[in-house]
């Protein structure tokens, strides 16, 4: 237990017992009380097989944290700072109540001075059960609240301010988590403390920035601190007088060359080092200059929405962004860097900080300082809807203001967004439906709450009212309108339409849609036993949250293809599909660039393993989706997109980078047993960042039982290759590929190389196995005598000459029985 003569830092071991039944157990906070059960042996995994069920009761009792510490000087004002408290929670050191805790997404920070004594001190955090506590508050509203049971079994999550996707959602495990996921620590207040840091940018218009910097100090009489604030090599010291309450003190930086920051691709990610000093504590920032503007400039069908970095209008790529796993316990900064570092490595420039779920961790942020993912921030408010009675409102407008000052100095952070889905949801209950001025007004004035709370606490940021929204003051439908706004697109997945379906809207910015598939094979090991292993097992439907998610798979690929042959090969052709269904939408909606401006897919990642619409399982390893997004997602890109009537496929080339891009460009057709013929060359010159047609073929110049392929370089290095079926995989005879394998171990670098030849033509080969690890390519084709070399790098190198045993799937052999 770190201890000085200010600080005691309790995070650690603490004891974990409940006052209804006689369970106790050691916890490591921060952590959840579920992980700590399980450590203790006293629930069984709760992942694992229908354990859901089984650990049902954990959430409806509570739970009482205890630990001790020591003090040998309890002179002056202590304070106890907690942030992740989940949820309704009463702290109390040595029998005296210090705090009420109701919001997981608040810092509290209670003086405790008069609760402490010399000695050994005793603090005991009563956590209390969410169910119980949601539903009391649900019966003291002045009129019924709705909540979304079809995402959430565990009722009257939206009267918690607590991650809502607790109570279930349709790709969560339904626990009801609780614990403290943050910090916990004493500390003596000296003086003064920082309470919050904020920055302001001004680029002047000789190029040089002067950065604003204010730090709020906190202080319970007057007094003098000194405070220093470091930018770099320069250094100010500054003596300021305090009084009671917080006193702002801001000194001004000016930057003579900026270095800016920008998203990944489009520049350097330059950050500034920033640390503001008390004697008694120290708080660093790392600062990215840049400018960030929202266009929403009126145009022909409505409005546009782009973002602007620095004065350039930049493509938005990327995913939405759930919680990193179900229990805090299991997640660690190393697990988020790995998935983060993969939506980059997938050509990834932004992600969406989805409002069901937390305000990550500061650590997560910097991740996206360094990495270059611009941030999309919801606030946590979702699909359901939300009291707006005064004692709710102010909670909430505490947590506004509180994160958005911890958050606001991260240049990643573009945009600060109301909610998720709230407009839509007054159409999903009776009451809402029946009553929609109530809820309407209800709504707005939560919604207004978050928005004064935000921009009082970063005047400079963006704000959008929800996601989808057609704009300010618009409660339009923005699921199926298309002419401005942010759009969730999801009629091909939850209205089961075609994936040509995608091409009948052109979005300015889709936030969200996405399209499901089974979770790998390695993956779902870990909580199916063979006999398990059927989609329709009840293990497998446990697994599946979203009600008819499994049926939708199963008849899209009735649609599409050949049933597999078996369960490992429907889970490979659930991937394949998947990332099919997603590239439709991604390539027809970068193709019509500048009207479209940013494709956000649902989802990144799993909080669990789960049946769900993410590209990346849990845990980190690569659907075939992710491979596929790796591609679609590349800065310059080439797509076959054919026209309505499908009579013609027009070769769309998009530039996402700065600079001027010519193309080579051969298409060619390839018979069912692989045979290649050249059909067409060209070359072709994309301006910079924009979208334009490379070729335009005619669908009768692709005979019957052929397929479009291509390849290309671009001049700036990149390039890449695709097919395209006019029609169905299911009606193409494929014949078998006979993929000729070889792979050997790399001396040394513990990576394996792995060279595929194919003698016929192979369509999406996949290559698995148990260990993991990212492969160079997947899911990639080869047309006959070709080869392809991939590099498996795996995770943990395994000892030397213990090659694991690698999977090989291709789309004809997973359709065929022989
Ligand atoms: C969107 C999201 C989530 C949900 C997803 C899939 O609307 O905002 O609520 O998980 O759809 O249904």
């Amino acid at each position: 237990m770190p201890v000085s003569n200010n600080f005691v830092d309790l995070a650690g071991s603490w004891q974990l017992t409940s006052p209804e039944s006689d369970h106790s157990a050691s916890m490591a906070v921060p952590g959840d009380v579920h992980s700590a059960l399980h450590a203790a042996e006293l629930i069984p995994d709760p992942y694992f097989g229908r354990n859901e069920e089984v650990v049902q009761w954990v959430a409806k009792q509570d739970w009482v944290l205890t630990r001790s510490f020591f003090l040998d000087d309890i002179s002056g004002d202590w304070y106890l700072d907690v942030d992740y408290l989940d949820t309704v929670a009463t702290v109390s050191i040595n029998g005296a109540v210090v705090l009420e805790g109701n919001n997981c997404f608040q810092r509290y920070r209670p003086d405790v001075s008069k609760a402490l004594k010399i000695g050994e001190n005793t603090i005991r955090i009563m956590l209390h059960s969410s169910i119980r506590a949601g539903a009391a508050l649900q019966a003291k509203q002045p009129f019924y609240i709705p909540y979304n049971p079809g995402n959430s079994p565990i009722p009257d999550g939206n009267m918690l301010r607590k991650p809502q996707c607790h109570f279930g959602w349709d790709w969560n495990i339904a626990i009801a988590p609780l614990g403290l996921y943050g910090t916990i620590a004493l500390k003596k207040l000296e003086t003064a403390r920082i309470e919050h840091i904020a920055t302001r940018q001004f680029h002047n218009e000789d190029g040089t920035v002067d950065l604003a910097v204010t730090a709020s100090l906190f202080a319970k009489t007057q007094g003098i601190a000194q405070l220093y604030f470091t930018l770099g090599e320069e250094r100010v010291r500054l003596d300021v007088g305090v009084h009671a309450g917080e006193t702002p003190v801001t000194h001004v930086f000016h930057i003579e060359k900026p270095k800016l920051w920008w998203p990944a691709g489009s520049g350097e990610q330059a950050l500034y080092m920033l640390s503001v000093e008390l004697p008694s504590q120290t708080e660093v920032r790392r600062i990215g200059l840049r400018t960030v503007e929202l266009i929403i400039d009126k145009d022909e069908p409505g409005s546009r929405f782009a973002f602007k970095i620095n004065g350039r209008e930049i493509f938005c790529r990327g995913a939405n962004w759930i919680p990193a796993d179900a229990l805090y316990s299991r997640s660690s900064p190393d697990k988020t860097e790995d998935l983060l570092q993969s939506a980059v490595a997938a050509n990834m420039n932004m992600i969406r900080v989805w409002g069901g779920g937390f305000y990550e961790h500061d650590w997560f942020y910097d991740m996206c300082d360094r990495l270059g993912l611009m941030v999309w921030q919801d606030f946590m408010f979702a699909c359901n809807l939300y009291p707006s009675t005064s004692d709710f409102l102010e909670n909430v407008e505490a947590e506004v203001a509180y994160q958005t000052r911890r958050l606001a100095t991260h240049p990643s952070i573009v945009l600060w967004c109301g909610d998720n889905e709230l407009v839509g949801a007054l159409t999903w209950f009776e009451e809402s439906r029946k009553d929609r001025d109530r809820y309407l007004v209800s709504y707005d004035r939560l919604n207004r709450t978050i928005e004064v709370a935000m921009k009082k606490a970063a005047p400079d940021g963006i704000w959008w009212p929800s996601s989808p929204a057609s704009g300010y003051l618009d409660f339009g439908d923005a699921w199926h309108a298309d002419g401005s706004g942010d759009m969730h697109y999801w009629s091909v997945w939850h209205e089961n339409k075609s994936f040509d379906n995608y091409r009948t809207v052109r979005p300015r910015f889709c936030s969200e849609f996405g399209f499901q598939s089974y979770t790998s094979l390695p993956v779902l090991k870990t909580y199916a036993d063979p006999k398990d292993m059927n989609i329709a097992s009840p293990v497998m439907e446990l697994h599946q949250k979203n009600a008819g998610g499994n049926e939708r798979i199963a008849g899209t690929m009735f649609r599409y293809f050949r049933f597999p042959k078996d369960f490992p090969n429907f889970v490979y052709l659930s991937q394949i599909q998947q990332g099919l269904a997603i590239k439709s939408a991604v390539e027809y909606w970068r193709s019509l660039k500048p009207h479209c401006m940013g494709t956000i897919y649902w989802q990144l990642n799993d909080t669990w393993p789960v049946a769900s619409w993410s590209s990346l399982d849990y845990g980190g390893r690569w659907k075939a989706m992710h491979y596929l997004v790796k591609r679609f997602f590349q800065p310059v890109a080439i797509a076959a997109i054919p026209s309505e009537d499908n009579s013609k496929i027009r070769f769309s080339l998009v530039n996402d980078t700065f600079h001027d891009i010519s193309v080579d460009l051969a298409v060619s057709l390839i018979d069912m047993k692989g045979k290649r013929t050249s059909l067409r060359t060209v070359q072709a010159v994309c301006s910079p960042d924009a979208a334009c047609t490379a070729l335009t073929i005619d669908a009768s110049e692709v005979p019957e039982g052929h397929l479009l392929a291509w390849h290309f370089t671009a001049s700036n290095g990149m390039g890449g290759q695709g097919h395209f079926v006019n029609g169905t995989y299911k009606a193409l005879e494929l014949e078998p590929a006979g993929l000729e394998v070889l792979h050997e171990e790399v001396e040394g670098d513990g990576t394996v190389e792995i060279t595929v030849t194919s003698q016929g033509l192979a369509l999406f080969v996949m290559i698995e196995t148990e260990i993991e690890g990212r492969y160079s390519d997947n899911a990639f084709d080869l047309a006959a005598g070709e080869s392809r070399r991939i590099v498996f790098t795996p995770t943990t190198p395994f000892e030397r000459g213990k090659l694991p045993e690698f999977r090989f799937y291709d789309l004809q052999s997973c359709q065929s029985v022989d």
